[in-house]
């Protein structure tokens, strides 16, 4: 199997822009709240959701923008969303952590895990109503230390459930690193609730293609569900505003108003022993060298690696790119100019 790779560029680069566009609202404070977002992981994304079809569902986690968007939900209707506005995917209820569009059978979760036991929900419904179907659940390797991820993967195999789990692996949960939570081997862990699988670089997206579509087809022909693990790197952190990531990028202005307390802590004859004070700088240091190294290095960034690797004309390249830019502007202008809720969408969210 080969992708398209030019296809897939278009689905990452639109996926790309709209996240940075709602990053734009968000740091000019027009959306609110925690903000997450999948920067970094659009080899991912549209390497595995470039297989699924009408029929087919996805269990998305905190970070389902660009999984939605790839589902053919209307990027607007997301950014208003996101906006906490009435006439949003979800009437404003939801926010970024909980999209939900019944026509694309398609649902997002802010809890952790859960998209494990939404996508066997879908995969059972697959199974008896609509053989031939998958389900796809995406969630990131802190979730594979939630029971009810683990209980989900027992009962897809228990039940022969057409399902894929995807997991998205950056090695961080929020800021605390996942191997020092982790015991053992992931895929060995998903093999031992029968779920096997396989490994690859997220930032290759044609190999992602490649193994996630060996491993739908799969589930698809009735074969029980499977694992992929992908790795990835994440620029902007855990959220937007990280503050992990703002000191790694400009160490000396965050520092400034920080070591003045810092230094009274450490002085400090009440709280931690000393050694263990010290023990925490030194992870903290870590955690530092960690988000620096989490810049989006051309090897690291899906959309930049595929982009080298299209063989279309320069022009061909630009033209796409610009067609894709026009796209999500008239998207964001389309959100943003029907700012106030009209009387049909309220009485669709019952307000
Ligand atoms: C059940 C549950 N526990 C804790 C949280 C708080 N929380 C939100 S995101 C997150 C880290 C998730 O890490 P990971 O699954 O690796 O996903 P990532 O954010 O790295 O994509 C945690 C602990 C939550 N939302 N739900």
């Amino acid at each position: 199997m080969k992708p398209d790779s030019v296809a897939l560029y278009r689905k990452m680069l639109t996926c790309r822009r709209v996240e940075e566009a709602i990053a734009g609202l968000w740091y000019e404070g027009r959306i609110s709240g925690e903000m997450h977002l999948g920067i970094g992981e659009e080899g991912i994304n549209a390497g595995v959701l470039d297989h699924l079809g009408d029929g087919d569902a996805v269990a998305l986690d905190h970070r389902g923008t660009a999984g939605m968007v790839l589902r053919g939900v209307d990027p607007a209707a997301i950014v208003k969303e996101c906006m906490g506005s009435v006439d949003g995917l979800c009437c404003g209820n939801g926010g970024h952590m909980h999209l939900f569009s019944k026509q694309h059978l398609a649902a997002s979760s802010g809890i952790v895990g859960a998209a494990g036991p939404a996508a066997c929900g879908f995969a059972l419904a697959a199974q008896q109503l609509r053989p031939g179907t998958v389900a796809v659940a995406f969630f990131g390797e802190g979730a594979m230390n939630q029971g009810m991820l683990m209980e989900a993967m027992n009962l897809a195999t228990a039940w022969d459930l057409p399902v894929l789990f995807v997991c998205r692996d950056n090695g961080m949960a929020i800021t605390t690193a996942s191997a020092s939570v982790t015991g053992g081997d992931l895929q060995m862990r998903a093999r031992g609730l029968g779920v096997s699988g396989r490994s690859v670089d997220g930032a290759d997206a044609e190999m992602v293609w490649r193994v996630a579509g060996e491993l739908i087809d799969r589930a698809r022909r009735g074969r029980g569900p499977a694992f992929l693990r992908a790795t990835c790197t994440r620029p902007e952190g855990h959220f937007l505003g990280d503050p992990l990531v703002r000191m790694a990028r400009s160490p000396l202005a965050q520092l400034k108003p920080r070591l003045g307390p810092l230094v009274a802590a450490a002085r400090s004859a009440e709280g931690a022993p000393m050694a263990q004070r010290v023990a925490s700088l030194g992870k903290i240091t870590s955690m530092l060298g960690r988000a620096v190294r989490t810049e989006l290095g051309p090897a690291h960034d899906p959309v930049r690696r595929l982009r080298k690797r299209l063989t279309i004309t320069s022009e061909a390249l630009v033209k796409l790119e610009h067609e894709v830019e026009g796209i999500v502007k008239d998207a964001v202008d389309k959100a943003l100019t029907s700012e106030t809720a009209n009387e049909k969408e309220s009485s669709r969210c019952g307000k």
